[in-house]
């Protein structure tokens, strides 16, 4: 009866969720049903672990310095996974759900940890992505497909950082910048609060940048839109056009 009863709310719950964010996520979500199943045992994501750093602390000098990054990943991001596999430890049904699909239906995670997951599940992801779209000798202009979607939606290079720029200036408090692809197929800047994801919107993040203090305090202490200007000399065009492919193909 217990089960029963819990399939029907989860049922409805999940109902409610796929009005918001089914249309641009419905094969992705197919797939990962499919996977899951098949490899539950196999794929546990838990408990969830901070990945390595792909470059060395210093290695994004002298546009991010040492000691924030060491702080960044090691404390902060570190936090952020530590407290997602507090939150999950009582609800094994969730354990074997990748971050991304845990945050991406908000609605599925029970109320008692869904503030925990939102913030600790959404730190986690964002965290993931931002070391893998910064590299050491980054930036430079953007290349490859990312190139043609930046042209076309925003006119060129300097039009879409000087909006992506002032979007992150702008936004009050904690947050985050991303460039995302909506659930209607466009190419947006769009700011989150806190460690909110545009997944969470029903957008795919394409790109981000973090807003928050501790991400350039010790170097740029109030001068944020400084911040927001030199980061661009770390991106990994690359990696962003891996990321644009997966969202086009889902
Ligand atoms: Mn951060």
């Amino acid at each position: 009866m217990n089960i029963s009863r819990r399939a029907v709310l989860l049922g409805a719950t999940y109902g409610f969720a796929s009005l918001i964010v089914k249309p641009a996520v419905a094969n992705r979500d197919g797939v990962f049903a499919q996977t899951t199943a098949a490899t539950s045992s196999a794929q546990s994501s838990r408990p969830h672990k901070l990945p390595p750093l792909p470059y060395d602390f210093a290695a994004l000098e002298p546009h991010i310095d040492a000691q924030t990054m060491q702080l960044h990943h090691g404390k902060h991001h570190a936090t952020y996974v530590t407290r997602l596999n507090e939150a999950l430890a009582k609800h094994t049904a969730l354990q074997n759900k990748s971050p991304e699909e845990l945050i991406r239906d908000m609605n599925s995670v029970p109320e008692d940890i869904r503030t925990a997951v939102r913030n600790n599940g959404g730190g986690h992801v964002n965290h993931t992505m931002f070391w893998q779209i910064m590299k050491p000798q980054g930036g430079g202009e953007p290349s490859g497909q990312i190139a043609e979607v930046i042209k076309k939606t925003f006119g060129g290079f300097d039009t879409f950082k000087k909006q992506f720029n002032d979007a992150g200036a702008r936004q009050f408090g904690s947050g985050w910048v991303w460039l995302v692809r909506s659930r209607q197929g466009k190419y947006e800047i769009v700011t989150t609060p806190n460690q909110d994801n545009p997944v969470m919107m029903g957008h795919l993040p394409i790109l981000g940048n973090d807003v928050w203090e501790h991400a350039y305090y010790l170097k740029y202490q109030n001068r944020r839109p400084e911040y927001l200007q030199a980061w661009w000399n770390t991106v990994n065009w690359d990696e962003i056009n891996k990321r644009l492919g997966s969202a086009a193909r889902s």
